[in-house]
């Protein structure tokens, strides 16, 4: 039997990589009635079809992780890329400035979707990196300094990638692509572009890839990753998406606490003792109103 990971999708053919090389495959049959949806980071069992080099997809190993968007109009929901490990979120200390909601926003939908979250401060060499990377640190989070221009942190990143399936976002002008360039120097990533859609060539692909690394692990190129909304999000789980809320979630008078103004809440407490930045809490609050207000009745 041969397995291999799902690295893209072409129409109806799937680009898979196997111990032996890389290999074109289809759905079998039996696996389309089944209705499963193999997608960009399964791992999948093969068998070779007759006659030619394509392969049939037999059947799907069990996902670790899924990452899904929602379909406008209440079509439901698509599976974005399977067993996912790690995403880094990357930020630079100074231009472009650091934007902390959104920032926080991509380390709520990781843990949200039980995936390992990491942040990378890069440019160290233009600003200072310490009150960005402590905040995080505060937080939680492992932490990464970083410049592409003195090499500093580049091997820690390329160590903290290396056998994960993992995920790079952040701002654009960050430095994602830079960074991945000197991890990988074949990738040949364009830097400095406004909008990576110019940079992709691809505009039209909403599909991930995912990018196999010399040093093994993958990296997955999924535009999808900032449309994954925050929709799936029960708007009583979103304080436990902040790592450093989570000891004080059950100390809260009210059970349903939301910690914005109600007494006896344990989240505030901690924010006026200095074990919770005041602009975490902030962007909690920022995200509740969005998933509170957010339609429900397409869930
Ligand atoms: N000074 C400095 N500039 C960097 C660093 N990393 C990236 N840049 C520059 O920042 C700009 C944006 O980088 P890019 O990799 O395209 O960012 P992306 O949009 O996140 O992919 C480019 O002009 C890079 O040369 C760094 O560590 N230090
Ligand atoms: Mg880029
Ligand atoms: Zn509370």
């Amino acid at each position: 039997m041969v397995t291999g990971t799902v690295l893209e999708r072409d129409g109806a053919h799937y680009r898979v990589l196997t111990a032996g090389g890389e290999c074109r495959a289809v759905l079998r049959k039996k696996v389309k009635r089944d209705e499963f949806r193999v997608v960009v980071g399964d791992q999948v069992r093969l068998e070779p079809e007759a006659g030619g080099d394509l392969f049939g997809i037999t059947a799907i190993e069990p996902r670790r992780t899924v990452l899904e968007r929602r379909i406008p109009e209440g079509r439901g929901t698509r599976l974005v890329v399977a067993n996912l490990d790690q995403v880094f979120v990357v930020t630079a200390t100074a231009d472009p400035p650091p934007l902390l909601q959104l920032l926080d926003r991509l380390l709520v939908l990781a843990e949200a979707n039980e995936i390992g979250a990491a942040v990378v401060v890069n440019k160290i060499d233009v600003a200072p990196a310490a009150p960005l990377a402590d905040r995080f640190l505060r937080a939680g989070y492992h932490v990464i300094e970083t410049s592409v221009v003195t090499g500093a942190g580049i091997a820690e990143f390329s160590g903290a990638l290396r056998g994960l399936t993992a995920v790079v976002t952040g701002p654009s002008g960050a430095g994602k692509s830079s960074l991945l360039n000197m991890i990988e120097p074949g990738l040949g990533l364009r830097t400095g572009e406004i909008s990576r859609k110019v940079g992709r060539g691809r505009n039209t692909t909403v599909g991930a890839v995912m990018i196999p690394l010399t040093q093994g692990g993958f990296l997955v190129d999924t535009p999808g990753f900032s449309e994954v909304g925050l929709w799936g999000i029960d708007p009583a789980e979103l304080a436990s998406c902040f790592p450093e809320m989570r000891p004080f979630l059950g100390e809260c008078r009210f059970q349903d606490c939301r910690h914005r103004t109600e007494p006896g809440c344990a989240v505030r407490a901690g924010v006026e003792r200095g074990n919770i930045a005041a602009d975490r809490l902030e962007s909690y609050r920022v995200l509740l109103r969005e998933l509170e207000g957010a339609p429900r009745e397409w869930e």
